[in-house]
């Protein structure tokens, strides 16, 4: 980078952390994209003249809400409800939900401005947004979420529509929180429309969505793996998470010849040398999506298998990491460990799951890197086809969505290579990614003049 564009750089990092202070996730995110699409911008001087960036990154609304509901033993509890409307410049707000305890402003704005860029390279016409509550339904009744989803709807409602902001899943919130969801938007606004993705099969929900993220990852990772002439057969496949992500990335590493030996939760680790096969995987989404267990309890049913109490699952040798669990979750010396144990390939599944440093240790080993605003976009890409099926009132087969998934994976590897592909032939993911998203939302954005 000259000289010139570092100071750009350092310039634009020092007014936002002042403008937005505390907000370490946020800035992250920021400083991450600023630092691949600065020497384009530098070279486009009317981009910094219209201070494109500098839009970029003040959303353009946060609803911040009351979500008062009571327990089932009656007790009233009151937490906070939040959608970050980030960026319209080419569809409709688009983005998840996220129920956890650390759920704050920060985190929503670095997934929401994350989202912009991914829905960006999916080629679908979406914004970027995201939302959540630091609600965390963990060891809830069904009742009380339900009643926790019908109150944080009842206050969301008056700000999404079909054609304004579609939100869908994150942590925290599947199949029956969107259901629930769904049922109070449509009791209050009175209409049956597409405005949250991910809906049930039988009420408007796109085939291949639950799976869409999990398979997605691994379709994009093929393409990585490619590159150097390899696939997942015959590879040992580390996963972190055991949600909705971890379990179709397993199911799809699985059948494309994949040992899947890890799962984990923010307990801890389970490592299963055998491998976690189909009968395997059909215990643990029992497990998790209907008993709302631990992933602890994988051991017990399978005690060849160990458990790792409080630990990521990174020190386990592998070849090919897909870590699908949450932000932060590979530091430095959990990448150190990786690269150290033979794995060459680390694909992202969820949302800046590798710190900054852990970044600078995979590209200095030159290893096969991608993050998630890529290889995890097949989520609200089939989103993106959910709310086209809706919009034209018919429904795909499986074949035809998984197809189109397929192909919008490949072709956003296409655009990490046109966009990261380095003078030495690396290819840098990160660089390809963030240009590649940044430039269409830019484009819109002049186009659309000062708004
Ligand atoms: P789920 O709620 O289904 O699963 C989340 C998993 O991650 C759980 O196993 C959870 O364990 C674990 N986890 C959550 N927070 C932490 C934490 N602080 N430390 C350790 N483990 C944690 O969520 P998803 O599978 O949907 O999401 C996983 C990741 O993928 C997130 O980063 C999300 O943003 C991203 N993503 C999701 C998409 C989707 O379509 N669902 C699309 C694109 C990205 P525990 O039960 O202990 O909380
Ligand atoms: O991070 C993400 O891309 C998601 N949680 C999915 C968003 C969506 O609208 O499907």
């Amino acid at each position: 980078m000259d000289k010139f564009t570092q100071n750009y750089v350092d310039s634009f990092m020092a007014e936002l952390v002042a403008k937005n202070p505390g907000e370490v996730e946020f800035h992250q995110a920021v400083r991450e994209v600023v630092e691949s699409v600065a020497p384009y911008v530098t070279e486009n001087p009317y981009l910094m003249d219209l201070k494109i960036l500098e839009r970029m990154v003040e959303p353009e609304r946060v609803i911040l809400f009351r979500v008062p509901w009571t327990d089932d033993r009656g007790e009233i509890h009151i937490n906070k409800g939040y959608r970050v409307q980030m960026n319209s410049a080419i569809g409709p707000y688009k983005g998840g939900i996220r129920f956890h305890s650390s759920v704050n402003l920060s985190i929503l704005k670095f997934l929401a401005f994350e989202q912009t860029f991914k829905n960006s390279l999916t080629t679908l016409p979406m914004g970027g947004g995201k939302g959540g509550s630091d609600f965390s339904p963990r060891g809830k009744s069904d009742a009380e979420v339900m009643r926790f989803c019908q109150s944080f709807m009842t206050e969301l409602q008056r700000h999404i529509g079909p054609d304004t902001d579609v939100p869908a899943g994150d942590i925290g919130v599947g199949g029956r929180e969107i259901g629930f969801m769904f049922g109070q938007y449509k009791r209050l606004r009175d209409e049956f429309t597409g405005t949250l993705t991910g809906k049930g099969l039988g009420w408007g929900g796109s085939l291949i969505r639950p799976e869409a993220t999990g398979y997605g990852v691994c379709y994009f990772a093929q393409n990585m793996l490619a590159t150097q002439g390899k696939s997942f057969e015959g590879q040992t496949v580390l996963i972190s998470g055991s949600g909705n992500v971890a379990q179709y990335a397993a199911q799809k590493a699985t059948q494309l010849g994949g040992k899947v030996v890890s799962f984990s939760d923010s307990d801890g680790s389970i490592y299963d040398p055998e491998g976690i096969d189909a009968e395997k995987l059909a215990y643990v989404m029992e497990l998790k999506n209907v008993r709302r267990g631990r992933i602890k309890e994988y051991v017990t049913k399978y005690p060849d298998a160990q458990y790792l109490e409080g630990q990521r699952p990174w020190n386990i040798p592998c070849d090919i990491a897909l870590p699908c669990a949450t932000q932060n979750e590979i530091n430095k010396e959990n990448a150190e460990a990786l690269v150290k144990n033979g794995c060459y390939c680390v694909c992202e599944g969820a949302n800046m799951p590798s710190t900054p440093e852990a970044i600078e240790v995979f590209q200095a080993a030159k290893l096969l890197y991608s993050p998630g605003k890529a290889s995890n976009a097949g989520g609200v890409a089939t989103s993106g086809l959910e709310m086209t099926q809706n919009s034209m009132r018919l429904k795909w087969t499986r074949e035809e969505v998984d197809e189109q998934l397929h192909r919008i994976m490949n072709d956003i590897h296409d655009a990490c290579i046109k966009y990261g592909t380095e003078e030495d032939g690396y290819i840098n993911y990160v660089k390809g990614a963030n240009i590649a998203g940044f430039i269409k939302v830019a484009n819109a954005m002049v186009d659309q003049g000062l708004v």
